[in-house]
């Protein structure tokens, strides 16, 4: 059984996986047996992610680039081509947040989420998939879906057609590479204990709001995210495509 779940001998890719919920799924998937992939923006928050999975005894790097700038992950890819490095497992995590009334919302920063958190997965994906099919081994691919995949609220448009693509997409690429046995699925989190959200963590009435819509009746940790991203990277969804997993503590399943 434990074989089902074991990703020794994998290397996995983990766009935005500096902090967050991209390093909390790095450190599961390591821990799970695989070799990571850091990537980032910045090349001191990528060192350290890793080196705090080194510290802990992982097999990691990293490479800081733009996960929206098509020719700076081609030139990832093909370094990783030139140290024989394959990405067997992608987790497109990649993703920024901005919060305002689509009224006042300029285009640029419509622009710059969509680029981010749905463009970037095309980007990176075809990448990986280009190799994966080469190779003739299949591989596993997680895009990071959201609640907003599937319901909206006021004020994150931008985000949520990113989400709502990012569903979709992840159906795309199953329609096309599921033949080459390569998995690809997503995982919807729902409010999570991240950077991203500290501001409406401390807005009394937004943590009232989210305590009251779920029937866990609390946010989830990112940690709770591991366990579905290691089913989805291992042998044990080989036959799992196309599919959102959403780990939102019942929110979405109840009215
Ligand atoms: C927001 C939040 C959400 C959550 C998450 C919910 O402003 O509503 O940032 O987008 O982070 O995506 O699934």
């Amino acid at each position: 059984m434990t074989q089902l779940f074991d990703l020794s001998g994998r290397t996995a890719l983990v766009t935005g996986s500096a902090r967050g919920i991209g390093f909390a799924l790095a450190q599961g998937l390591a821990a799970a047996g695989a070799r990571i992939v850091i990537n980032g923006t910045r090349a001191d928050t990528v060192d350290e992610a890793v080196q705090r999975l080194r510290a802990d005894g992982h097999d990691a790097l990293g490479r800081a680039f733009n996960v929206t700038d098509e020719h700076a992950v081609a030139a990832a890819f093909e370094a990783w081509d030139r140290d024989e490095i394959t990405i067997d497992i992608l987790v497109n995590n990649a993703g920024i947040q901005f919060r305002k009334p689509l009224v006042d919302l300029e285009l640029a920063d419509w622009q710059r989420v969509i680029d981010t958190n749905l463009t970037s997965a095309f980007i990176v994906a075809k990448e990986a998939a280009r190799r994966m099919i080469a190779r003739g081994r299949g591989g596993k691919i997680i895009n990071i879906g959201s609640l907003t995949s599937e319901g909206a609220r006021a004020t994150v448009a931008p985000y949520t057609a990113a989400k709502g693509g990012i569903k979709m997409l992840t159906r795309a690429m199953s329609a096309e590479w599921a033949v080459h046995d390569i998995q690809t699925n997503a995982i919807g989190p729902g409010y999570i204990l991240t950077d991203m959200n500290q501001a409406l963590i401390d807005n009394v009435s937004f943590d009232a709001w989210v305590r009251s819509s779920n029937p866990s009746q609390r946010w989830g940790k990112p940690e709770e995210l591991v366990g579905t991203a290691v089913y989805l990277a291992s042998p044990a969804s080989s036959y799992v495509n196309g599919q959102i997993i959403y780990v939102d503590g019942g929110w979405l399943a109840v009215l």
